[in-house]
């Protein structure tokens, strides 16, 4: 099973699309092992876009990402990486396909809503910055037998 970061930005905690946004994932079958209301401090902002740093768009970006309370998530399944990001949809919402998060709840660029770990390694990295150890929980869900197939013994 692989965990990915998904941070709700401020403009979905503003916008009061935290549940519907969540809603999905849960929909999905995915499973929230990890879940804070935070505030993103400038720090925390910079090391996470660090990739960013020499881009045009960066300064807005922190300013944007610590303006307002942001909810974290750590969730997991199956391929939880890829599924996320193609549920997140397209970077821009102007250019999201319907049927996504960004493309079903947002018009702007750079309020975009949501984030999602891109990659195995980053999504280790992200949860790393995010959540501290004994936060990102380890639990089975009474539904879980429905939700994959465990007849081969693995979750199919
Ligand atoms: P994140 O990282 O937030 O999940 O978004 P993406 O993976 O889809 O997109 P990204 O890393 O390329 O961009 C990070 C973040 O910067 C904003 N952004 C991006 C922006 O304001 N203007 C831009 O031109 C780009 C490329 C939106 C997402």
């Amino acid at each position: 099973m692989e965990t990915t970061l998904i941070i709700l930005k401020p403009d979905a905690v503003q916008r009061g699309l935290m549940g519907r946004i969540l809603a999905r994932f849960e929909d999905k079958g995915l499973q929230v092992v990890g879940c804070k209301l935070m505030q993103i401090s400038q720090e925390l902002a910079a090391t996470h876009y660090s990739a960013h740093k020499e881009r045009p768009f960066y300064p807005g970006l922190v300013k944007f990402m610590t303006s307002s309370p942001v909810l974290v998530l750590a969730i997991r399944g199956n391929g939880a990486i890829t599924i996320a990001r193609n549920m997140m949809g397209a970077t821009f919402g102007s250019k999201a396909n319907p049927g996504t998060i960004r493309g079903d709840f947002g018009v702007s660029n750079s309020f975009n809503l949501i984030h999602g770990s891109d990659s195995p390694e980053a999504a280790e990295r992200e949860l790393g910055l995010f959540f501290k150890a004994g936060e990102v929980l380890n639990f089975e869900r009474a539904g879980d037998r429905w939700i994959y197939d465990y007849s081969g013994g693995k979750a199919e």
